[in-house]
Order: C-alpha cells, then sequence, then structure tokens
C-alpha cells in the first residue's frame, strides 16, 4: 500500500504552506499509492472546504484592490478548480492575459517549493530512507514540520537564505487605475450579485486574473516571463 508511482516506498506529506513559508496544515502518513488527486480528493481539507467548516477569512480586497475577493488556495493542475482553489489555465492558445495569471500562479507556487525545500534541507532524514515502521515515520515528519514551523517563527532569517531570491529587487506595484476603481468594469460584469459566497471558481479566477493584469497588481517583469 505505501508503494508509491516512483517506484518505492513512502507516505505522503499533503499540506498547506502560507505566503511566509509555514505549514498551516498537514496530513501526514497517507500510503503512497494512488495519485495527489486522488489522496486530495479524500482528504479533510477538501471535505471542510467544500462544507464551510474551514473557517476562511472573510473575503478582501487585493493589495491595492476595492473589491472584496474571497480568500483561495493555490494548487496545481491536479486540483479541481473552485472559487477557494485556484489552479493554472495550463493549456495552449491561451490569451496574453491568462498567461500572466499563470505565470503569477507559478511564481507564488514557489514558496510553497521553497517551504519543501527548506523543511527536507534542514532534516534531511526525510531525504533518506527510514528504517521505521510507517507509524513511527509519521511521527518523525510531523515532528519535522513542527520544528520547522517553530524555525520559522523563531529565526526567520536564518532560513531566508535558503529562499528562492530571483525577484527581491524588484517587488514594487505600479499604484493607480486599480485603486481608482478604473479596472473593475469587467469583473463588475461576471461577479454579479454581490454575493462572494456564491462566486463559482471560473469567476474567481477571472476577478484574479483581472488584478494580477491591472496596474496595482501587476509586476513589471511579468512581461516578460510568458
Ligand atoms: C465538514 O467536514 C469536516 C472535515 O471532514 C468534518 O469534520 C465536519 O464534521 C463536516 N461538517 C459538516 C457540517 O458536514
Ligand atoms: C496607489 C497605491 O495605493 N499603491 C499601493 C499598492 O500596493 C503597494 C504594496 O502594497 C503599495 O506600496 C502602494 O502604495
Amino acid at each position: 500500500m505505501y508503494y508509491n508511482y516512483k517506484g518505492f516506498y513512502s507516505i505522503v506529506l499533503m499540506a498547506l504552506v502560507d505566503a511566509d513559508y509555514k505549514f498551516i496544515w498537514a496530513d501526514v502518513g497517507g500510503m503512497g499509492l494512488g495519485s495527489d488527486a486522488q489522496f486530495y480528493n479524500h482528504c479533510e481539507l477538501k471535505e471542510g472546504a467544500e462544507n464551510g467548516t474551514i473557517g476562511f477569512p472573510d473575503p478582501d480586497p487585493m493589495p491595492n484592490g476595492t473589491q472584496d475577493v474571497p480568500y483561495f488556495w493555490i494548487g496545481d493542475n491536479a486540483f479541481a478548480l473552485r472559487h477557494y482553489m485556484m489552479k493554472p489555465y495550463g493549456q495552449r492558445g491561451l490569451t496574453k492575459e491568462e498567461r500572466i495569471f499563470d505565470y503569477r500562479l507559478s511564481r507564488a507556487r514557489r514558496v510553497v517549493e521553497n517551504a519543501f525545500g527548506i523543511l527536507s534541507n534542514r532534516f534531511q532524514v526525510l531525504l533518506s530512507t527510514m528504517q521505521h515502521h510507517p507509524s513511527t515515520v509519521k511521527f518523525i515528519v510531523t515532528t519535522c514540520v513542527i520544528l520547522h514551523n517553530m524555525m520559522r517563527m523563531r529565526h526567520p532569517r536564518l532560513q531566508n537564505q535558503q529562499l528562492d531570491r530571483a525577484e527581491n529587487t524588484n517587488h514594487y506595484y505600479v499604484p493607480g487605475a486599480w485603486r481608482l476603481g478604473q479596472n473593475l468594469e469587467d469583473t463588475q460584469t461576471v461577479s454579479g450579485p454581490p454575493n462572494t459566497a456564491s462566486m463559482d471558481g471560473k469567476t474567481q479566477m477571472e476577478l484574479i486574473k483581472h488584478w494580477v493584469n491591472s496596474p496595482g497588481g501587476a509586476v513589471p517583469w511579468q512581461y516578460r516571463m510568458i
């Protein structure tokens, strides 16, 4: 049951990472058999999001935005699009705005990749074969995740050296039109009545796509990246 599709034995660490590289939810110990999507489809996190018990914060505007946008997670193509789960368009023949959305989403996902990278570099036992019973492996991995979070909180600078910092000098936003509401016309068309709870995944995707393509949400180098 623990034999994975890559051809060795493993347990699954399914986790949600915040913008500060901390693990804010984790399910440790799933069997390696099966795909990420299958695992996610049966996990408590998804159920809690679907039945509304997960406790997302109330919607807030994006930076420089004026319109409330529900909080959401980002994932890759393995996950089903929902208003709380944004994923790439990921097909061919995309418009420029869609390619910018995909670029920005993949750029945000690097935080997640970095979190896993910091974790496994610090606790290199995670990179090795553990000669233990699965229940012990589960304890070891859970302990590493908890220690990682404590390190993030107590010594964040120590670990920042390990992060992917390629764009750190460039983090400014062009102010203006978005804040003034001039870019909101087509989002208002798609969002319909101001009942954010009923917004579906596509509508949410439109909102985010619009924001990353607006002066308030764009990063200046994004047009070179697509
Ligand atoms: C919603 O899902 C969570 C996670 O599986 C579960 O603990 C909770 O009992 C469910 N609540 C309702 C009202 O269905
Ligand atoms: C016009 C405006 O409010 N611009 C702000 C956009 O967001 C960045 C980062 O949050 C601020 O630095 C700008 O002042």
